[in-house]
């Protein structure tokens, strides 16, 4: 049996091919999607119980949007990818991405990565990932698979990486020489879909995304499901008049200029729903035009989350519009005087679908607690089985009654088995025999459960998999006695030429560094050589410069996405915390995105132009490699390296370098530098001075200065600020010196004090110190203008001598 669907709901009047539209639906499709909507309303239902119970933490559920999603998904092909938000899990089941009980896996957070893939339990629930890479760390066929990026919970976090996924079509597309790579891209065929609320749409990212994707002109389909609130706040204090389509109307494209296309749909209106989105998709995926769907009407039936009820801030009217709206019961309407099916097939299976969903959660439940048991079982039984007994009555009976209080526990979490192990441990007496050790017993305990929490928790911040950057071989940089001495831009020009023609899969984009070859001149001529689509333009939009790069790198490509200077990376900061820096660890080590971060900072003068707030990536970005090189031959060999694996990562080139002269390398484009290996650059034995990036020319003549005054300096340079000093070459230094300053341009407290913390605490360097350790910085405020600005901001050659000279003086007064 076959159904015409009836006429869509279009906005606008756009011209586009609505004649080629036919979607024909089956009975049986009719009724399976059916069933899913059900099956996806009951297993919201549940898990809403489930957090008021007490079983789950937390709870965040798709009800209200599933008839939206059953259309959408039927137009999702293998190769496409999804960038959306905590609302889309009847999407996910509708393209066979996610079922029942791995719904309540993500519910309980299951850290089991084979069941519960996603995340492995690192993220609330309904935040959905696929894997880009096999177990080995290389990319899969991602033309085979439906691909989702992870999602973040950031409101409009997905928007930046969607405009990437999509702009990643574009290129596969018209660049022919990527026609070749099969496994990634079917001739730019692909379109990035994106969901989000129409609260989020008030953020400044969906601006900037939705701006950038209208002037790429990319397969970029966004849906905006507009229930009217963003948490408890109505859509007359988030959008301008109240309508997100409407105010969009100036993105529209028109018989002169390319643009939008824009559709307003029904978010219970099935039939509608499927036309529109099959004639809405067309459009995108064959003219690379970006579409917008404003779904409107949409209800949520249970509030916003587990964390309040809708109660409080939903009018009795709007409660009662939301009743009589519902999707599923609208959907059933339909497909009842459509004479579809009889009232009774479809109680028949919504029954079904409730019952599925309740024995979902009765596996879920089961699977999330029995290794919870078995770990319980096993501490209780060492405790229970002991041989030994305690002199001190006072601790037996203690141990007993924490043992006692775990048997009693009736949903046991792991740390209650952990708490009351660490509690034991400290009432068990050094008494027993070697052989009946109850304190060996648990710390065995301990330690094996231990490894496996490290596990669940603590592991993928970075690559781990072969294609880590870390199993790079480093090549020393060869020079010969005809090596010339070039200004610095050069050797990162000559470097970026070897390297645009080894890497067919590199492109690198940004703000002026297409047309002129970036500000400092170090790609210079290079788009003509490579072409448009490779060194590319961009608008001023940092957030979506590092969105593309996201993007681009899930799906196999190699993106150098630049930021002009590091001062304003701080417009990509969000993205690049929230998004890259958690992209390994919040799949659970299944998804890589190997974004080079290019930008360039330090020594310059003014509040703005200064760049150097490094404590701020460093302790925003872990999961992300920091590298600050202090010239650009080291520069370079960082791309070079970087370029070799598979790990996101930051260079920060020195801006006082691209005209100092450098030896260029012989073999230029081949080096590689090791991250985390720190230079020695020059030997001495009286103090350790540990510093990165431009100040090591500040400290190589303080070094100088500090010479003819009987001053020995080792001056290290430790090139990466993550990694950190891998072979902790710096405690080596301070074993032979030990006296130690840690020198930079950051604020006081900030990059020094991670330095310190790193050499003294974790390599143990303070059993070497002679003297108290030293820290040398910027000034608290942010670096004034001009060269006078600049001297009294930041550390100077003469600041590093006094230090150092006051050091030594407090050390041996009768030399100093
Ligand atoms: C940047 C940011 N600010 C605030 C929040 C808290 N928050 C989570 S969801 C939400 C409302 C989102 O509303 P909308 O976009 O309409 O999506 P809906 O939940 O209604 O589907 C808010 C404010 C957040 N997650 N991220
Ligand atoms: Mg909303």
């Amino acid at each position: 049996m076959f159904i015409e669907t009836e006429s869509i709901s279009k906005y606008n009047g756009m011209k586009n091919n609505t004649d080629s539209t036919n979607h024909k639906l089956k009975k049986e499709e009719i009724l399976a999607d059916f069933r899913l909507a059900n099956l996806s309303r009951n297993l919201s239902y549940i898990g809403r119980r489930e957090v008021l119970s007490g079983k789950a933490k937390f709870g965040i559920f798709g009800d209200g949007k599933e008839i939206i999603q059953i259309a959408l998904a039927k137009q999702f092909r293998n190769g496409d990818w999804r960038s959306g938000y905590y609302r889309d899990q009847t999407w996910m089941m509708a393209m066979g991405l996610y079922d029942a009980v791995e719904f309540f896996h993500q519910l309980y957070g299951n850290t089991n990565r084979e069941i519960n893939p996603a995340s492995g339990g690192r993220v609330f629930n309904n935040h959905f990932s696929t894997p880009n890479i096999n177990p080995d760390g290389t990319f899969r066929d991602l033309t085979k698979q439906k691909n989702s990026s992870s999602d973040i919970s950031p409101t409009a976090g997905q928007m930046p990486r969607l405009v990437g996924l999509a702009y990643a079509s574009k290129l596969f597309r018209q660049n022919k020489e990527l026609h070749k790579f099969t496994n990634l891209s079917l001739k730019g065929n692909e379109v990035a879909f994106g969901s989000i609320g129409d609260a989020s749409t008030s953020e400044g990212h969906f601006w900037e995304s939705i701006n950038a994707a209208g002037v790429l002109q990319i397969p970029m389909a966004i849906s905006v499901y507009d229930d009217g609130y963003g948490i408890s706040v109505p859509k007359k204090y988030q959008t301008t008049k109240g309508s997100i389509s409407e105010v969009l109307k100036g993105f529209e494209r028109d018989e002169k200029n390319p643009g939008y296309v824009i559709y307003k749909g029904k978010g219970w209106d099935y039939p509608g729903l499927v036309k529109l989105y099959e004639e809405g998709i067309t459009i995108c995926r064959s003219e690379h035009t970006p579409v917008l769907f404003h779904i409107e009407e949409v209800t949520q039936p249970q509030g916003h989350s587990t964390s309040g009820s809708h109660e409080r801030y939903k009018s009795e009217e709007r409660l009662k519009w939301e009743e009589e709206t519902d999707p599923i019961m609208k959907m059933r309407e339909w497909i009842i005087s459509s004479r579809i099916a009889v009232a009774d097939e479809l109680d028949k299976l919504a029954a079904d679908a409730e019952e599925e969903a309740k024995e979902a959660r009765k596996i879920g439940w089961e699977m999330f607690q029995k290794p919870i048991r078995v770990e319980r079982d096993a501490l209780v039984k060492i405790i229970d089985d002991r041989k030994c007994k305690c002199i001190e009555e006072v601790k037996e009976e203690a141990v007993d009654k924490i043992n006692d209080d775990l048997k009693l526990v009736l949903a046991p979490i792991r740390k209650d088995n952990f708490v009351a192990a660490r509690k034991i441990l400290r009432n068990v007496c050094g008494s027993c025999l070697k052989s009946d050790s109850l304190k060996q017993e648990m710390q065995g305990w301990l330690t094996r459960n231990y490894e496996d929490a490290h596990i669940s928790y603590d592991s993928f911040l970075y690559n781990e998999t072969p294609t880590s950057v870390m199993n790079v071989k480093p090549i020393a940089p060869v020079y010969s006695d005809t090596s010339p001495e070039v200004p610095g831009r050069q050797i990162l020009r000559d470097n970026y030429d070897k390297l645009f023609k080894k890497y067919p899969l590199l492109v690198t984009f940004g703000e002026d560094l297409g047309h002129i070859g970036g500000v400092n001149q170090s790609l210079e001529g290079l788009q003509k050589k490579y072409g448009e689509l490779r060194i590319t333009d961009t608008g001023i939009r940092e957030a979506t410069i590092l969105g593309q790069g996201i993007g681009l790198a899930l799906r196999g490509m190699r993106p150098i996405a630049e930021i002009q200077y590091l001062d304003y990376l701080m417009y990509a900061l969000q993205i690049l915390s929230d998004d890259l820096a958690t992209t390994h660890y919040r799949t659970a080590g299944r998804m890589l995105a190997p974004v080079i971060i290019s930008t360039r900072g330090h020594r310059l003068e003014g509040i703005w132009h200064s760049g150097s707030p490094m404590s701020m990536l460093v302790n925003s970005v872990r999961g992300v490699y920091v590298c600050a090189p202090r010239d650009m031959t080291r520069a370079a060999g960082f791309y070079n390296t970087l370029l070799e694996g598979s790990d996101p990562a930051i260079v920060i080139e020195p801006l006082n370098g691209y005209r100092l002269k450098e030896k260029m390398p012989d073999n230029i484009g081949e080096y590689r530098l090791q991250l985390g290996v720190p230079e020695i650059l020059s030997e001495g034995k009286d103090i350790t001075l540990v510093t990165y990036g431009s100040t090591v020319k500040i400290a190589v003549e303080a070094v100088r200065q500090l010479a003819l005054h009987g001053v020995s300096v080792e001056l290290i340079d430790i090139q990466t600020l993550v990694p950190f000093d891998r072979k902790k070459i710096i405690l080596e230094s301070l074993k032979k010196t030990n006296r130690i300053l840690f020198l930079d341009e950051d604020v006081p407290g900030g990059t020094t004090a991670y330095m310190m913390q790193e050499v003294l605490e974790r390599q143990g360097g303070w059993q070497f110190l002679d003297s108290a350790p030293k820290t040398l910085t910027g000034k608290e405020h942010r670096p004034a203008y001009t060269t006078d600005g600049d001297y009294f901001s930041k550390p100077s050659a003469e600041d590093i001598f006094d230090t150092i000279y006051s050091i030594m003086k407090e050390a041996v007064p009768e030399k100093y």
